[in-house]
C-alpha cells in the first residue's frame, strides 16, 4: 500500500526509537531500508498496517554537526533514487524534528545547519516533537525557545507547521510520582492531516486507531504500576494490608484516566474516588488481600504470595479502570452509570482476580524477582483475555 514517509530526526537520545514505538505499536514491521549495506546502519524504516505512514528512524546526532549528518544524506539518497525514477513511494511528506528540554537549549544555534540538512526536502512541513515532556513548565519553555528560533527568520518560519509535546511511555519521578503517556494521538492526527490528499487515512480510521493507541499507553500505565505494587506489597506479613497498595492505585487510576483525557469535573472526580475504594477499603480488596490461606499447596514464601497477591489487585484494578473509562470516552456509557462501573470493577476483583493470582502462582518459584511476578500477572490475564 503506498504509504507518506516521516523522517525522524533529533539529537543523540532524545527519544526518537521510544517514540516511534509508542506511536506503531507491537504490530511493527521494519522495512529493509535500501539495498546497500552501508546506509542500512543510518536509518531504519518502521510501518504497520493501521498508520498511512512509514516512520524512518535516523542515529541521533551531537547537537551543532546537522552538516555532516550521515543518516540524513542516506535518507535523502534512499528518497531521491526513487523521485527520479517517478515512483513516489519513498518520498518525504513530512518531517519530525526531535528535541528534549535539554537540547532545546541549544537549537538556536544549530537551526541553521539543521535547516540545510532538510533543505532537499523543500517544502515538506515540520512537526517539532518536544520529547519526555514530562514537567509542563519544561515543556513550555522548550517549546518557546523553538518557536523563536524558527520565527527569527522567514525561510525558516515557513517550514514549521506544529510544536507537539509528548511523552512516549510511563515514567517513575523520583518522587514516586507516575506521569502517563501523552501526545501520541495528537501526533499521530497531526501528521496524518499534512499528508498528500491521496494518502490520508479517513477520520474515523485514525479515531479506531487512536482508540487502540489509548489502550496501549493504558497498558503500559498499568505495568508500571503492577511493578510498584509488586514491590511495595512484597512484606513477609501472614494477610497483606491491602491499604499498603493505596498510593500505588491512586496514581495508576489518575494515571489512566489522564490518557483517555476525559473532563476532571466534579462526577469524575466522585468516579476516580468511588474506583479506588473498591481497591482499597471494600471487603472485595480486603478479600483478595487475604486469600493467600486459599492458595493451595503453594511452597512459596509469605513475601511472593502477597507479591503476586498486590500485583494482582493492581494489575485487575488498573485494567478495569482503563475498560470503564474507554466506555465513557467512546460514548457507549456515562459518568452517571455508578451501577455499572461498580460491577465492572469489582467483578475484576473477585473470583476472576482470585483465579488469576492462582495461576500466576503457577508461573513463579520461591526465588523469582519482581519482573517474573509481573510477567506471570500479566500472562495470567491474558491467557483468556480481560472482559
Ligand atoms: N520513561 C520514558 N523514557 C523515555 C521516553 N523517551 C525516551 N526515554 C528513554 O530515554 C532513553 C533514550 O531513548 P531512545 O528512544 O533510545 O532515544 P533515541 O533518540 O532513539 O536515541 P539515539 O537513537 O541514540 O539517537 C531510553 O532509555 C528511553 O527509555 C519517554 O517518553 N518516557
Ligand atoms: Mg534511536
Amino acid at each position: 500500500m503506498e504509504k507518506g514517509n516521516v523522517l525522524v530526526v533529533g539529537y543523540e537520545g532524545v527519544g526518537k526509537s521510544t517514540l516511534i514505538k509508542a506511536v506503531l505499536g507491537d504490530e511493527v514491521m521494519k522495512k529493509s531500508a535500501s539495498a546497500s549495506k552501508e546506509t542500512a546502519s543510518d536509518f531504519q524504516v518502521y510501518e504497520n498496517k493501521a498508520v498511512p505512514f512509514r516512520l524512518i528512524d535516523t542515529t541521533g546526532i551531537e547537537p551543532g554537526v546537522f552538516k555532516e549528518l550521515k543518516a540524513v544524506n542516506a535518507v535523502r539518497k534512499w528518497s531521491g533514487k526513487t523521485i527520479k525514477s517517478g515512483k513516489k513511494d519513498n518520498q518525504i511528506s513530512v518531517i519530525w524534528f526531535c528535541l528534549d528540554r535539554y537540547t532545546a537549549k541549544l537549537f538556536p544555534k544549530t537551526i541553521e545547519s539543521f535547516m540545510d540538512a532538510i533543505s532537499v526536502w523543500k517544502n515538506v512541513p515540520v512537526i517539532t516533537v518536544i520529547t519526555q515532556s514530562y514537567e509542563e513548565s519544561d515543556a513550555n519553555a522548550a517549546k518557546e525557545i523553538v518557536e523563536k528560533a524558527f520565527l527569527s527568520k522567514k525561510k525558516y518560519m515557513t517550514r514549521l507547521s506544529e510544536i507537539i509535546s509528548v511523552v512516549a511511555k510511563p515514567k517513575k519521578t523520583e518522587d514516586g510520582s507516575l506521569l502517563p503517556p501523552m501526545g501520541i494521538t495528537e501526533l499521530i492526527e497531526a501528521t496524518n492531516n499534512l499528508l498528500p490528499e491521496g494518502l490520508q487515512a479517513a477520520e474515523k480510521d485514525i479515531a479506531r486507531y487512536n482508540l487502540s493507541r489509548k489502550r496501549a499507553m493504558s497498558h503500559a500505565v498499568v505495568s508500571v504500576a503492577t511493578l510498584t505494587g509488586i514491590t511495595v506489597g512484597s512484606v513477609g506479613l501472614p494477610v497483606m494490608d491491602v491499604m499498603l497498595l493505596k498510593p500505588t492505585e491512586s496514581l495508576e487510576i489518575e494515571s489512566i484516566f489522564k490518557i483517555w483525557g476525559i473532563k476532571k469535573t466534579k462526577k469524575a472526580k466522585e468516579l476516580l474516588k468511588f474506583i479506588l475504594d473498591i481497591g482499597t477499603v471494600s471487603i472485595t480488596g480486603k478479600m483478595l488481600a487475604s486469600s493467600m490461606k486459599l492458595i493451595p499447596g503453594v511452597n512459596l514464601g509469605a513475601a511472593v504470595i502477597n507479591g503476586v497477591i498486590s500485583g494482582t489487585i493492581v494489575f485487575a484494578l488498573g485494567e478495569a479502570s482503563a475498560f470503564v473509562f474507554e466506555k465513557i470516552y467512546t460514548g457507549e456509557k456515562t459518568i452517571d452509570d455508578m451501577e455499572w462501573v461498580k460491577k465492572v470493577v469489582s467483578e475484576s476483583l473477585t473470583s476472576n482476580a482470585l483465579d488469576k493470582v492462582t495461576s500466576s502462582v503457577k508461573g513463579i518459584t520461591k526465588s523469582s524477582d519482581k519482573t517474573e511476578i509481573l510477567n506471570a500477572v500479566t500472562t495470567a490475564f491474558t491467557k483468556k483475555g480481560f472482559a
